[in-house]
């Protein structure tokens, strides 16, 4: 199988691709992304020279740079490139619009005119919109997106159903909840914090902190996304979460009490503008339908994702630079 793998240098992509290499190596890879300030190729140093991996550097809205691959013949899709930071999408909704929306319909058009046999949307818990204090989000949640971020995405959900209605395109859409381990980009708030926190730096919790997610380890995230694309009943949408669900004052506790911080580094500063109070996903379909459980446990897991950074603030301080520096000092000061 010939797989395009979109947006492969970032988080999730990378994890991705590293999984689909160690388990199919016969399997052609071909890791599409446009290397934004997100997009860190160091991510897959290590299987840089893998003679199934292949990196494009290609924008998925330019549709004259993409096409040539899809020329070659391409068996499956599986879009992961986004803009996927929140808070950038408050400032810069456009670019999401363009990535997320424009992207994934021009991704979605070839696959259409090429023939591609699979196509997968990596969607996320947030296009449902905010739960209260109980219930889970199902696939039959309406969608109620409340950032750019999550309306951009809801908007390319809206577009994958369609071209499966419209076209007939094979598609399968997923929605993950919150993922943490090696590799993500540290605006996000658990690498964030743990390098705030290495750097005794305040940790900014937004709010009263007590808004919850719902973690998921990326590898069994990325387990998921292999089951859909290799089993998943063309034009359904698939939950992903591990009930897994913290508040993040007890997930910036727990950074804190691993790295042996006090826990006065902790500033409560200015809420999230439309921000979200609770994600939970109930996850019975993919588990009944693909037979999918988590595998990693919440409390081990999330002291290894810890440690694994400890362990790489090279890795940290190279990510953190240019664009990036610019961003945090608009969003947080000079902190
Ligand atoms: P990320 O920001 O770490 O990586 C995104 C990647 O996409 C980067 O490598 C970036 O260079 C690339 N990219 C951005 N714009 C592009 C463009 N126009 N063309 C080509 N490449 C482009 O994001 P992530 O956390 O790894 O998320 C990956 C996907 O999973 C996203 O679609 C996101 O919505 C979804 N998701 C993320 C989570 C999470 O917790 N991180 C949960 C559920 C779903
Ligand atoms: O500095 C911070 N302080 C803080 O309190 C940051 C960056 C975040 N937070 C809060 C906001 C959220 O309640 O922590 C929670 C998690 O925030 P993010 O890491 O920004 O994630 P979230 O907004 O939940 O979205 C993530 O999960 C779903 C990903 O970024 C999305 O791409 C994915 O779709």
């Amino acid at each position: 199988m010939k797989v395009v793998v979109t947006g492969g240098a970032g988080f999730i992509g990378s994890n991705f691709i590293r999984y689909m290499l160690a388990h199919y190596p016969q399997d052609e890879v071909i890791n599409v992304d446009a290397l934004t300030y997100a997009g860190n190729p160091e991510n897959l140093a290590d299987v840089e020279s893998h003679p199934a991996y292949r990196f494009v550097k290609a924008d998925i809205a330019d549709r004259t740079a993409i096409e040539p691959l899809f020329a070659e013949g391409v068996d499956a899709v599986v879009n992961l490139a986004a803009e996927s930071h929140v808070d950038r999408s408050i400032m810069q909704p456009d670019l999401f619009v363009r990535t997320n929306v424009l992207g994934t319909q021009t991704l979605l058009e070839l696959s259409r005119q090429y023939g591609v046999r699979k196509f997968v949307q990596v969607s996320t818990d947030e296009v449902y919109g905010t739960l209260g204090d109980t219930g889970l989000f199902t696939e039959h949640t309406p969608l109620r997106p409340n950032s750019p971020y999550s309306a951009s995405k809801a908007g390319a959900d809206l577009l994958v159903r369609a071209y499966y209605e419209t076209y007939g395109l094979p598609v399968n859409i997923t929605r993950c909840s919150n993922n943490y381990g090696p590799y993500q980009f540290p605006e996000k708030l658990i690498p964030l914090m743990i390098h705030n926190a290495l750097q005794d730096k305040p940790l900014p919790v937004y709010g009263d902190g007590l808004n919850v997610r719902d973690w998921l380890y990326v590898e069994d995230h990325c387990r998921a996304l292999d089951l859909v694309l290799r089993q998943g009943r063309d034009g359904e949408v698939y939950n992903i979460g591990g009930h897994n669900e913290r508040n993040n004052l007890q997930v910036v506790r727990t950074i804190l009490a691993e790295l042996n911080k006090p826990e006065s580094l902790i500033r409560f500063v200015a809420d999230r503008p439309g921000h979200d109070r609770r994600y939970a996903i109930d996850a019975s379909k993919i588990r009944k339908e693909l037979g999918w459980t988590p595998q990693y446990d919440y409390e081990s897991g999330i002291r290894a994702t810890i440690r694994w950074y400890r362990d790489h603030t090279e890795w940290m301080e190279r990510v953190i630079s240019g664009d990036y520096r610019q961003y945090m000092a608009k969003q947080y000061g000079d902190r």
